[in-house]
């Protein structure tokens, strides 16, 4: 079988990374907790729950698991309302290219994020139908870094491992791909020197 493509969605297809910021920065602040654009970039790629965990690394007080499960379904809300922004248009420089060429040539891709939100964003960006796959955070326990997300997308897809390439804009997506024993290519300044087997700036500069 041909090589098999899969995408990470968040840095990658769209970045959403600014929304997610906005809706942690809100929390942050309603909890006094110091978070900025730096620090937001420890969130990305990781799941959710993960990502609450290193904000309130710097809280002034702990938090009950209660109080944690609240707080993620707080920022999810500001986050979905802020999602509505999207349209295609948002879509990354690069994507639709690599994704004719991939059809052109008969390699089957999918999505690999670690997103709940996934559904929601392909749709608003009108790529709801556009994969021969798509696994998210909410079908694996062990989300990014874990290769767990990348393994079942392989799975679905019916390739194995080596016949993979994954694109990931965050270093714990190229550390999740390589423990999948796939190959990487990189995208984005985050990635640089994550050990990816390619790398680009965009996904319009990188080849396959
Ligand atoms: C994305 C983002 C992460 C975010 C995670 C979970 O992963 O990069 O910053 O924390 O999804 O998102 P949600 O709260 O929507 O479930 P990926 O793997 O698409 O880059
Ligand atoms: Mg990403």
């Amino acid at each position: 079988m041909n090589e098999a493509i899969i995408f990470d969605l968040d840095g990658v297809i769209v970045s959403t990374d600014h929304y997610h910021y906005r809706a942690w920065k809100e929390i942050a602040d309603r909890e006094h907790v110091p978070f900025d654009e730096e620090r937001n970039g420890l969130l990305r790629g990781v799941s959710r729950e993960k990502s609450l965990e290193i904000l309130l690394e710097l809280a002034p007080r702990t938090y009950s698991a209660e109080e944690k499960k609240q707080l993620a379904e707080e920022k999810n809300k500001i986050y979905r309302q802020l999602l509505q922004e999207l349209t295609p248009a948002d879509i990354l420089p690069g994507v639709l290219t690599w994704i004719d060429e991939a059809k052109e040539k008969g390699l089957r891709i999918a999505i690999g994020s670690s997103s709940k939100n996934t559904d929601f964003i392909l749709e608003r960006i009108g790529l709801s139908d556009t994969f021969d796959a798509v696994v998210t955070g909410a079908d694996v326990e062990h989300s990014k870094p874990a290769p767990d997300i990348f393994l079942l997308a392989a799975e679905r897809l019916g390739a194995g491992p080596e016949q993979c390439w994954v694109i990931e804009d965050a270093p714990a997506g190229i550390v999740a791909a390589k423990a999948a024993g796939m190959k990487t290519i990189g995208v984005g300044e985050f990635v640089q020197n994550s050990g990816a087997d390619r790398w680009a700036l965009t996904l319009g500069e990188a080849k396959l």
